[in-house]
């Protein structure tokens, strides 16, 4: 039989921060880009549940949780504490949590900084999984000072659906005879994998939750959605065969971007823009200890904040910043042109990401 948990922090950057200052305990918190008194142009990572009261959640522009949190503050609420956050203490924190998630499992698949698979099917019972998550939640609160939910299920899909219900400091349990039950009256966007833009097609053939969702045949959604179509068939019925994967995933990707004072089509500027993100990635690269990267990504947002990713999977390994560069300006100077900007739109934010890291 196979078990599978699903571990993802709560909160993850501002519960770091809540944690190291003191002062700030019970405060509403937002860690993301320089507010700049509601001028700030970036976006916002995270917030603690206390800032999510008053509205404020990651991706939003950090200018609208700034006006959030003074509309907070007019009505008598303390305002958020806005902090920009250090990734790279993020990832030393990460490194512990999942250092005692090894002490306790035999396989697990890190999947980003906060979140990871656990392979369960060890303890060859649904209860004692249970007691086994408890106890990891238990560790990871002492030592570590955060709480994190879990979700068990007889697979990864059913996992992270269910890690994802009872956040904070959740843990569910769902079994095989509950699972598909379980996640039928749940909007699709519950499903790992559809995003808005999936959202939006399937809401307009009449699809807002899982149940609608399975009234469509495998044919109909191949026709609506190609390959996915088919995976999403599956995952609408809970069923996932993808494994726990047993590895240790320090940092799947290194990427950074930047969101510009001014919105801008300066292909020099812009050059000039990509080239120091393209460094500052290739240092932390070097500094991770990273030998290779196989596949580079460009992030574009244009100033209505369409945002596009192209990426390039290269054909051998790379290792110098003259490559990561190359190939950035290879897949960023279409968007100069019809190719990738045919509207002609100024840009907001580029953003550099390299991946399959070695
Ligand atoms: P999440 O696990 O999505 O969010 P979270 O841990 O802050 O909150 P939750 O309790 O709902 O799990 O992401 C983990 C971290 O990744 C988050 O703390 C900050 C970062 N992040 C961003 O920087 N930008 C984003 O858009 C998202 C979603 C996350
Ligand atoms: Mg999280």
């Amino acid at each position: 039989m196979r078990i599978t948990g699903h571990l993802d922090m709560d909160a993850f950057f501002a519960a770091v921060e809540e944690r190291d200052r003191p002062r700030l305990k019970g405060r509403p918190i937002v860690v993301g880009s320089d507010p700049e008194d509601g001028r700030g142009r970036g976006v916002v990572s995270t917030a603690n549940y206390k800032a999510r009261e008053y509205g404020i959640h990651s991706a939003m522009p950090i200018s609208k949780a700034w006006e959030l949190s003074e509309k907070a503050k007019k009505d008598g609420n303390p305002p958020a504490v806005f902090i920009s956050g250090s990734h790279r203490r993020y990832s030393e924190v990460s490194k512990k949590i999942f250092q005692i998630v090894a002490k306790h499992v035999q396989a697990f698949e890190q999947t980003s900084v906060d979140e990871g698979y656990l392979d369960l099917s060890f303890t060859s019972s649904y209860k004692k999984a249970e007691t086994l998550a408890k106890k990891i939640q238990k560790e990871i609160r002492l030592k570590e000072k955060l709480t994190c939910s879990i979700g068990i299920g007889p697979n990864k899909l059913i996992a992270k659906i269910a890690s994802d219900i009872q956040k904070p400091n959740g843990l569910i349990v769902l079994n095989e005879e509950d699972a598909e039950n379980f996640i039928e009256p749940l909007s699709i966007r519950n499903i790992p994998g559809i995003g808005p833009k999936t959202e939006i097609l399937l809401n307009k053939e009449g699809i807002k939750t899982v149940k609608d969702l399975k009234k469509f045949s495998a044919e109909k959604l191949r026709t609506l959605l190609g390959k996915w179509g088919t995976i999403l068939y599956a995952k609408a019925r809970g069923q996932d065969d993808s494994p726990v994967a047993n590895y240790y995933v320090e940092a799947k990707s290194i990427g950074e971007q930047e969101t510009f004072n001014r919105d801008s089509s300066d292909l020099n500027f812009i050059t000039d823009r990509v080239k120091t993100l393209c460094g500052s990635v290739f240092n932390s690269f070097k500094k991770d200890g990273f030998k290779s990267f196989k596949i580079v990504v460009v992030t574009v947002r244009f100033s209505n904040f369409e945002t596009k990713n192209r990426s390039r999977t290269l054909a051998e390994p790379a290792n110098s910043l003259e490559n990561l560069e190359f190939e950035a300006l290879k897949l960023l100077y279409p968007f100069f042109d019809r190719r990738e900007n045919p509207q002609k739109r100024l840009i907001r934010l580029v953003g550099i990401r390299i991946e399959k890291l070695k």
